[in-house]
This record gives C-alpha cells, structure tokens and sequence, in this order.
C-alpha cells in the first residue's frame, strides 16, 4: 500500500467538484481512531456501523429494501443487502474494477462520494475501505448485471483478484459483504448483539420502509425491523409503557437544503425522553437542532395558550416546562454537519437553531389550530408542570429560611419525653388520637415520646412540594423528629434515635405505615439507612388458656397455638386496633423494651425500593394494597 495521488482526473472532467483524493489504507492502520473515533468496543461496532451505512445509502437511493447482519460463531461479521452492488467495470485510470478500487483505496470527497449528507467529524461516511484496513480478513461478493464479482483481502490488500462469474441465479442485485476485525487493532473483538441491534432499529425507524434484521449465531438471537410509520413508530416505541395523552404529532419540512422531521407525544409521566439525530446520527448531546426544536415548542404553545387564554394569570410555560412527560424524535439532515462535545455527538451549527424554528414553528401552530382537544391537553399539560416548578421553587425558598421546622416550635399533639439524650429517647408515631391517648398513658415519660396522627397523612408520592410543606401532619412530624428535610435534612438534630411507627394491624394501619415510611424515604432517607426507623409489632389475638394470656402476632403462629392445645377452654380476642387495648395491655404488648417485638426498616437496594415506592403509591389502590398486606410486615431486622 504505497500508492498516494493528490489529485486524480476523472472522466475527461476538471472541474473541482470532481476531484477526488485516494490513497491507500496505511494511514488508517496507523490511527484508526481518526477514522472510526476509537479502538474499543465502540470502534469495533462503527465497523458494523459503515458498512451498513452503505447498504443504507442504496435504500435512500430507492434501490435497497432488505438488509440483515449476522454475529457468525467465529467472531466475524456478514452484513447483506439488495442494493445495486458495486460497480463491476474496469476504471481505465486505475487499471482495476470500482469493486477493487471502492474496497482498497482511502477516498476523501469526489466521485465516489455520492452521498448527499455524508458526515464530516470522523463519525462516518469514512467508506468502507476503512473498514477494510481494519481487518484481518474481509470478502465481498456482489451481484449485479447478471455478473457475480468477488474478491477477498487481508489487511486491507486483496488476498485474490476479482473474480467475475455469470451470476448463476440472474436474480436479484445485492452486495454481501463479510470481516473479521484486527485483534492487534482493537481492544476487544466481541460483538455486542444488543447495542448493535439498537442502533439497527434506530436506523429502520429513521428510514421508513426499510427491513433491518440482525441474526447472532452465537446466542440464536435474532431481531428485524420495519417500521412503515418511520419516527412516528419511534417515539411510539417510546411511550410504549406509559399512558400516552394524544395521538403523535409529526412534522417534516425543507429550508436551505436542510431536511427537518420531528414526531413527539406528551405522556402522563415527567420525564422527558428525547431522541436527535443529525443525518441519523444519534447526537446524544443534543445541539443546536434540538435547541431549535425546544424554542419553537415553547413559543408556539405559549403563544396559543395566551390567545385562547388558558393561562391563569402570572403562569408562564417554559421551555424546561415544555419538556415534562414529553417524548420526541427530531432527525434533521444537512450538508455539513459540525460536531462538538465530550464525545462529539452535540451538534454546533448555529445556523440549524434557526432553520428549525422556522420549519417546527409555523406547523406545530397550523397543528394546535386545526387540533383543539390536543392543543388543550399539551397546554394543560406544560401549564401544570409550570405550576409544579414554581410551587417546587416556593417550596425550597421555605425549606431554606428554616423557619419551617424549628425545633423551637414543637407541635402541640407532641407529649415529649424528659430526656434530651437523642440515643435514648423514643419517639412512638400513632394512629389515631383515641390510640395516641392510651399511649401516652402507657409510655414511660423518661424516654418515650407520643405523637398521635389524625388519619391518613399526605400521600408524597402524588403531591407537590409546596403542598406537602402545607401539610399540618407532615410538618408536625418533622418538627417532632427536629432534623429538616429534603436538602435541609440534618441527621445529627434528630432528637430521637428509635421512631416507631405504630398502626393498626389492619389494611389501613398498613397503608397508613406506607404513607409514613414514602415520606421518610422520599424527604428524610438518611433517617431509614441510620436505622433510626421501626415498626411496632402490636399483637393480632388475646388468647386466654387456664387463666393465663398470651398474646399472638400473627396467624400462623395462632393455628400452630391452637392445634397443639384444642380449642376447648380457650378464650380468644381478637385486636383490630391500637384502641381496643388498654394502657397496660399496649405497655406490655407493644412499648416495653423487655417484651416488645420492633422491626427495623431497611433500605437494601435504593433503586428496588424507589421502584417500589412508586408502584405502590399509584393510582390503582386496591393492587397496592394487595401489595402492603403482603409485604409491609416482613421481617428484616429484629430488636427485641
Ligand atoms: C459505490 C458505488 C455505488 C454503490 C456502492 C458503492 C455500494 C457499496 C456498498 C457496500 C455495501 N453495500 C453496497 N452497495 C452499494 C453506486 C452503484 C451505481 O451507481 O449503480
């Protein structure tokens, strides 16, 4: 590989736009990433990457419907195409077939180039000779006027010359193309079937129509993708799990030879899920047509709701309001794409912010007209979550002057303990003023402190800051336990180190247990991990044998009491509340140290519990508590 010409004539024609540079593959072995970004697993994958986004090209070009990958057992890779193939003919300049010169030359610009929007940034569109370069071994065999062509290389050099037979089924045009990758190139040679069958399937959703399918021989998976709808099916695919609030709107447009096409649909959820590419490429970073896209959003929406007067008064969407539950897809395709960034995947054209603006803008207006009970929605939509930002804002604002939860303002319902030694103080949190009453007659005042909780508090998981700050239980709870919360949150001010939560034994009591354990593990987690958090373990039953009590915390151990006695002679009372026992009962049962039965609340997988917490504070109520009935009383963690 030694031939390097500057500037080579092409078919009689001078003019610039026709010149292109070739040279052979060294400088691709030498620096590979200039080429393909990197030699780990990420270049490895460009491979696959480059040589689809040939057979890609065919398909833009109207001439390529089916491409299929396969992983084979031996680590190298087949990608195969009904494309055109690769000219077969001879170049006269060149003394060799476009077929060799295609696979063995490095070409930068010029004939060969005849994609419309390939990439400048090293991302791709390098041609798939340097894919070539890149491999211990690559064959190709194309078919095309009635002629089968083939040739295999090493290293980038042909190990044959062509090969030119009479395509025995004289059927259908095509290219398949297969390589094993450089080891002494790359840092690993192992193919991920997953990230290279999500790039693919982005690929089929931003070319509509076009099959995509990926086989891997090693693990039989197999994949394929069509999607008719194109990035409509995408941002489909994304609201797939959640509750979609409208049907999805698309756009598409042209301006200044830059191609724009966004689809999007709001969803019940928060989280925004955005998707941008720049002539499919993934820009994972965003950019300046992602910027575009948001600006035209924000100003159209606000503008509508402002003239339909929607807005209540003082409310002002936002751009970041915009994004709540919001899924969309914005693909643009331009000439010459600028990639910034940690990893080169932002867009920096300034001049696409713009463009478009001014293609989204004036479509998404014409859209909200012609689709008023979707416009009503969208604004409803952003208007709440420019509600909930600022009620978030005030909420923080109150927070932070600390006026709040002052342990100087003790709630009135508190009856505190004597002690001030935090490591020995109790506080026990109850049900209802009536069981909160025998408490309070039940507890030893030294060190156990009570604070009666008037039914249900505040469900976290489903309010707003501002309104959970506004709630008289929950700021009478943080002011009790004296440690702030969220931001605030100051583990050394907790005046007790045991806060027990005491509930009835019934589906109330547990529901109640799950609101208060949400809000401690959504506002005070530190408390949960110090393990500062309990779980009283009231009694369920009374049995009375021989004049002697015993009292039994669950059913199982009740049947087990009751088959190794008889029922003869027995006397059985059943709790259904904190209320139904008398002080010395709760005292014995439930509060003293020397016979109480505390759980103590864990937090062993944050991410579980966070998953957990949110199914369980959903709307559906009855699953929930199917859910609490069975799991809020296991044991973790017992101190006797
Ligand atoms: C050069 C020129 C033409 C097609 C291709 C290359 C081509 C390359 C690959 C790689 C994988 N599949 C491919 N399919 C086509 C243009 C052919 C024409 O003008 O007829």
């Amino acid at each position: 590989m030694t031939e390097s010409k500057p500037a080579v004539e092409t078919k009689g024609r001078y003019d610039a736009s026709s010149i292109q540079v070739l040279e052979g593959l060294e400088s691709v072995r030498k620096r590979p990433g200039m080429y393909i970004g990197s030699t780990d697993i990420n270049g490895l994958h460009h491979l696959v990457y480059e040589v689809v986004d040939n057979s890609v090209d065919e398909a833009l070009a109207g001439y390529c419907s089916r491409i299929l990958v396969i992983i084979h057992l031996d680590g190298s890779v087949t990608v195969k195409d009904n494309g055109r193939g690769i000219p077969l003919d001879v170049m006269p300049q060149y003394g060799k077939t476009a077929l060799e010169v295609v696979m063995t030359k490095l070409h930068a610009g010029g004939k060969f180039d005849k994609k419309t929007y390939k990439v400048s940034g090293g991302l791709h569109g390098v041609g798939i000779s340097v894919v070539n370069g890149l491999s211990v071994r690559m064959s190709i065999e194309v078919r095309r006027d009635g002629k089968m062509g083939r040739q295999s290389y090493e290293k980038g050099l042909p190990a044959t010359s062509v090969e030119l037979l009479d395509d025995p089924t004289q059927s259908e045009t095509g290219t398949i193309v297969t390589f094993v990758p450089d080891g002494s190139i790359f840092e690993t040679t192992d193919f991920n079937f997953d990230v290279l069958s999500s790039r693919l399937r982005e690929l089929a959703f931003l070319n509509t129509g076009l099959e995509i399918s990926i086989r891997d021989e090693r693990s039989g998976k197999e994949h394929a993708f069509k999607y008719d709808g194109g990035i409509k099916s995408f941002v489909e695919f994304i609201n797939q799990n959640k509750k979609a609030l409208h049907e999805v709107v698309h756009v598409a447009g042209e301006k200044n030879g830059a191609q724009l096409e966004a689809a999007f649909q709001y969803n019940e959820g928060y989280l925004p899920n955005i998707f941008s590419f720049v002539n499919t490429i993934n820009t994972t970073e965003g950019g300046t047509h992602l910027t575009g896209f948001r600006t035209a959003l924000s100003r159209i929406i606000n503008s509508y709701a402002e003239e339909k007067r929607l807005l209540e008064k003082d409310v002002r969407i936002s751009s970041e309001d915009i994004f709540e539950g919001l899924s969309a897809v914005i693909a643009v395709k331009i000439p010459e794409p600028q990639f910034e960034g940690q990893t080169k995947r932002k867009l920096g054209n300034s001049e696409v912010k713009g463009l478009v603006e001014s293609m989204v803008g004036p479509a998404l207006s014409s859209f909200l007209e012609e689709n008023p009970k979707v416009a009503r929605v969208i604004v409803e939509k952003c208007v709440n979550a420019a509600l909930a930002r600022e009620a978030a804002r005030k909420a923080k604002d109150l927070v932070r002057r600390k006026t709040l939860f002052e342990g100087s303002s003790l709630p009135g319902k508190l009856a505190d303990c004597s002690s001030t030694n935090a490591a020995e103080c109790e506080l026990f949190i109850v049900e209802g003023d009536s069981a909160g009453g025998s408490c309070k007659q039940a507890r030893n005042r030294e060190y156990q402190a009570v604070l009666p909780l008037k039914g249900k508090i505040l469900n976290v998981e489903k309010a707003r800051l501002l309104k959970i700050f506004a709630n008289k239980e929950i700021v009478a709870l943080a002011s009790a336990i004296g440690t702030s919360v969220a931001e605030e949150f100051d583990i050394s001010k907790a005046r007790y180190h045991k806060i027990v939560l005491m509930c009835d034994a019934d589906v109330d009591g547990a529901h109640i247990r799950t609101l208060l354990l949400t809000f401690f593990f959504r506002y005070m987690r530190q408390l949960i991990e110090t393990g500062y958090v309990y779980i009283a373990q009231p009694p369920l039953y009374r049995v009375t044998k021989n004049k002697k009590d015993q009292y039994v915390y669950n059913d199982a151990r009740l049947k087990s009491l009751l088959e190794q006695l008889g029922e003869d002679g027995v006397a059985l009372q059943r709790y259904k509340g904190l209320g139904e026992m008398n002080p010395e009962q709760l005292w014995s049962t439930t509060m003293n140290p020397e016979s109480r039965v505390l759980l103590r609340v864990s937090v062993d997988d944050a991410v579980e519990a966070d998953k957990t917490f949110t199914l369980l504070m959903g709307e559906e109520v009855e699953p929930r508590r199917e859910f609490i009935e069975k799991h809020a009383l296991e044991v973790k963690n017992l101190d006797v």
